[in-house]
């Protein structure tokens, strides 16, 4: 009987490392998604903490946007413009901030409910995907470019 708990106890352990090895290695701290004004589209800023290897955000969606870019900001003949990029480098061991005047997310097309939480998942080019939950919130200052 020993023998059989001791087996049954190996084979929940070894679950749970197999669990944990597949959990994405990226964490999301301070989400924000603030709305734009009339027709404008949101924009959400996030901090990544990636406690693994160097990847990149690739992508983001989310059933309360039809679609979402990535942004980010460069001088063009002295004005700051916003450009559509492909990617934002993840840095191993690092973090991606997407912030104000930054690198950022643009939410087209809002379809859900003000100050109702939404879920948007980012996707990875290691093929992670981690959601991220927040409140919509109003848009407190214009954002360049839109
Ligand atoms: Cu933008």
């Amino acid at each position: 009987m020993k023998h059989v708990i001791l087996a049954f106890v190996l084979l929940v352990f070894s679950g749970a490392m197999a669990r944990a090895d597949m959990a994405p290695s990226v964490m999301a701290m301070q989400p924000q998604i603030k709305l734009g004004i009339g027709a404008r589209p949101a924009v959400m800023f996030v901090h990544l903490h990636n406690k693994g290897a160097a990847t990149r955000l690739i992508g983001a969606k989310s059933d309360a946007f039809e679609r979402i870019e990535l942004h980010t900001h460069e001088m063009n003949g002295g004005m700051m413009r916003m450009v559509a990029v492909t990617d934002f480098a993840v840095p191993a061991n690092g973090m991606l901030h997407l912030k104000p005047g930054g690198h950022h997310l643009m939410m087209f097309g809002f379809r859900g409910a003000a100050s109702q939480a939404v879920s948007v998942t980012l996707s990875f080019a290691n093929g992670d995907e981690l959601t991220v939950e927040a409140v919509p919130s109003a848009r407190a200052k214009t954002h360049h470019g839109h």
